[in-house]
């Protein structure tokens, strides 16, 4: 089963949220095997074994009989009941609560998604988590209707404009598990990630402490240039970096922007060359995004991309 394994994430599940789910799945998969090779058997029996033998003569006709009627009935109901105890079981085991406050809140936005924790750090795209704990995580939207779903780690979820969800997510295991938007919200809807990082609890408390506090000022020439473009352009508008801008919440928080793995919610990999090309021209690399082009002069692009590398 094991490459099977590797194309279907839901069938490696790293949760027991995830595990009660893929159980459902794979039981009742095998029950439907079950039932379909009795059903399709017998068919295939009766055509081979009730060929007609004689053409002159008139087969033996019998109608109905109680006794097998009630146990074809009776066999159907107790598998229903069978199907319905587990799926029920799955279900409180996978759901959450809706009368706790949340360990941390993640909002859909066309094309990306903002995380944001209790101890004030906000992030995108890359949810860290401490291995082994239940994390609470409340579901929301900005604009339309996504689903935010990583498959081996708990079920999936709607996050609905005016309507918030909750679910669990847990990794048994630390590792990095991925996710993305589960259901069409526009052009860019395949580039809707989700990474999730799961880490040591004392690797995530580290992480979470460096992620809280506000950017550091930077210190080089090229980042105090860069800091200067951010505040020129129309930038402030959509991103805020702690520390330096108000807050505003229409692209990424970018106050540790250099800490992440992604750019656009996985479209690109956060390196020099990437965050360059991303800057110059957003439209090309995630057409109709709502980053517009800025037709940024080489210089600048330098400048902001040096920026940028402060904000770690
Ligand atoms: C009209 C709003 C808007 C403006 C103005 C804007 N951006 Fe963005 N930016 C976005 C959105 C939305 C995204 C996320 C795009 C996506 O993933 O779909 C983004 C993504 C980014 C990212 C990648 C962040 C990440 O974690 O993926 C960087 C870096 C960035 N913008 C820098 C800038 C800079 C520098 C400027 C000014 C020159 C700027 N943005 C101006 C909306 C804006
Ligand atoms: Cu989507």
């Amino acid at each position: 089963m094991i490459w099977f394994a590797a194309i279907n994430p839901v069938l490696s599940p790293m949760s027991p949220q995830a595990r009660a789910l893929s159980n459902v799945f794979e039981v009742t998969l095998a029950v439907c095997g079950v039932i379909f090779l009795i059903v399709t058997g017998l068919i295939a029996w009766c055509v081979l074994r009730y060929r007609m033998s004689d053409p002159g003569v008139e087969p033996r006709q019998s109608g109905g009989n109680s006794k097998l009627e009630a146990t074809w009935t009776l066999a159907s109901v107790m598998v229903l009941i069978f199907l319905f105890v587990l799926t029920v079981q799955a279900m409180r085991i996978s759901d959450a609560p809706m009368d706790r406050e949340p360990d941390l809140t993640v909002i859909g936005h066309q094309w990306w998604w903002e995380v944001r924790y209790a101890n004030g750090t906000v992030t995108a795209n890359e949810i860290h988590i401490p291995t082994q704990s239940d994390m609470l995580v409340r579901v929301d939207s900005a604009d339309v209707i996504h689903s935010f779903w990583v498959p081996q780690l708990g079920r999936k979820i709607d996050a609905i404009p005016g309507h918030l969800n909750h679910l669990w997510i847990r990794a048994d295991q630390a590792g990095q598990y991925l996710g993305a938007c589960a259901v069409f919200c526009g052009a860019q809807h395949a580039w809707m990630r989700i990474l999730v990082v799961a880490q040591s609890p004392q690797e995530f408390g580290e992480w979470n402490a460096q992620q809280a506090p506000p950017a550091k000022a930077p210190s080089t020439p090229g980042g105090l240039r860069g800091e200067h473009v951010f505040l020129q352009q129309t930038c402030v508008g959509c991103h805020s970096i702690r520390g330096v801008n108000a807050n505003t919440q229409v692209g990424p928080d970018l106050t540790h922007f250099a800490s992440r793995q992604t750019i656009g919610a996985g479209v690109l990999e956060n390196n020099a060359a990437d965050v360059r090309r991303w800057l110059t021209d957003p439209q090309r690399i995630k057409p109709g995004c709502y980053m517009p082009d800025f037709h940024l002069t080489g210089s600048n692009v330098e400048d902001l991309a040096a920026f940028f590398e402060t904000l770690k």
